[in-house]
């Protein structure tokens, strides 16, 4: 009897361990378990078979047998159905190379802002970075325009509330400036402004800006004429020429708009500069006394040049883009060609 059992135990370990998929696994628990022909049921069965006296001990085996059986199938199962789940996954070769990716370039505005950065860099000015939301102070009032003033609007403003904005203008950059530091000052100021304008061909509600300013003793109109010079032509190239005419800004005095010759003809008149050979590039002029008091700098030997610049603008004239908002739809087909 005991020795039925062990041989029946026997061969169900080594069929069970020969299992390797749910089919084998099916075949060998009928062989042992089905209720008609099963190994371990029939050998049961034979119980009634045997003298009373040694029914108890056999079922006993047996039953413990059958218990056995069931839990190392259950077992099987699982390590089965783990084994068919990891064969059904994609096979992953880690040691493939990568799919290359097209590397990303600068945007072409962004490109521009940090050559224009680096042109004054080189000349030794500081270059500023502050938040684009800002207080009406520093964008307006600082600035020579008090509330209801009409240059105000000329700038159409988003405002958060009564004191608080989206800047028009990076010149609000250089009141903090100012504020913050003595004179001998240079300092730029680039980023994003913002403006109620309508999105078209040539305005945009945000916008690139270049502010500049130097102050210190004894500055004039000169110098502001010699440092527009060299920028314009290392922004353009050596042979741009420039002029000033009269401007108003209320945040300087003498004000004036700048242009510079035509970069498609040269000068000699064409469609894009109207045949006048000039384009408007930027405002400037001498700091407005009256802001200069108001940031704190009142030695009147103490005199302070300043100009404003769209860098959109720049962009769109160095590379006869004639619609601003192919800048800011992020069409690859037009940026890549930057
Ligand atoms: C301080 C004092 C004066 C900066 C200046 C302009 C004239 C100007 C515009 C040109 C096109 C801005 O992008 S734009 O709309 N700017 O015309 N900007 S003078 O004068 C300053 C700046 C800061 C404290």
């Amino acid at each position: 009897m005991r020795e039925t059992i062990s041989r029946l135990r026997q061969s169900f370990e080594e069929d069970c361990a020969a299992v390797t998929g749910s089919e084998d696994w099916k075949a060998v628990r009928d062989k042992y378990l089905a209720r008609e022909g099963g190994l371990v049921t029939g050998a049961l069965k034979k119980l009634r078979e045997l003298p009373k006296e040694e029914r108890p001990a056999f079922g006993q085996a047996m039953n413990a047998l059958r218990e056995f059986v069931e839990d190392r199938l259950d077992a099987r199962l699982q390590a089965v159905k783990a084994g068919e789940r990891d064969r059904k996954r994609p096979f992953v070769d880690v040691t493939r190379p990568g799919v290359p990716l097209a590397p990303g370039s600068a945007h072409p505005i962004k490109r521009l802002q940090a050559e224009i950065e680096e042109i004054f860099v080189s000349m030794g000015f500081e270059v500023l970075d502050l938040p684009e939301i800002e207080r009406d102070y520093y964008n307006f009032e600082a600035l020579n325009m008090p509330p209801n003033h009409p240059a105000r609007d000329a700038q159409d403003t988003f405002y958060f509330d009564d004191a608080t904005l989206l800047r028009t203008h990076c010149s609000s950059v250089q009141v903090h400036s100012m504020e913050t530091r003595k004179p001998p000052i240079r300092a730029i100021s680039t980023g994003k402004v913002y403006r109620r304008d309508p999105f078209d061909a040539t305005h945009s509600p945000m916008f690139y800006q270049v502010d500049v300013i130097v102050v210190e003793e004894g500055l004039h109109m000169g110098h502001l004429k010699g440092m527009l010079d060299v920028f314009l032509k290392r922004v353009f190239h050596p042979g741009i020429k420039m002029r000033l005419r009269p401007g108003f800004f209320p945040f300087v005095e003498p004000g004036a708009e700048v242009d510079i010759s035509c970069i498609f003809c040269s000068g000699k008149g064409c469609a894009k500069c109207k045949q006048s050979g000039w384009i408007e590039i930027l405002g400037a002029g001498m700091v407005h006394p009256r802001v200069l008091e108001m940031s704190g700098i009142r030695d009147p030997r103490v005199t302070g040049f300043a100009w404003g610049m769209g860098i959109d603008r720049v962009a769109i004239l160095k590379y006869g883009v004639d619609d601003i908002r192919l800048f800011f739809d992020n069409d690859l087909r037009f940026l890549n060609q930057f």
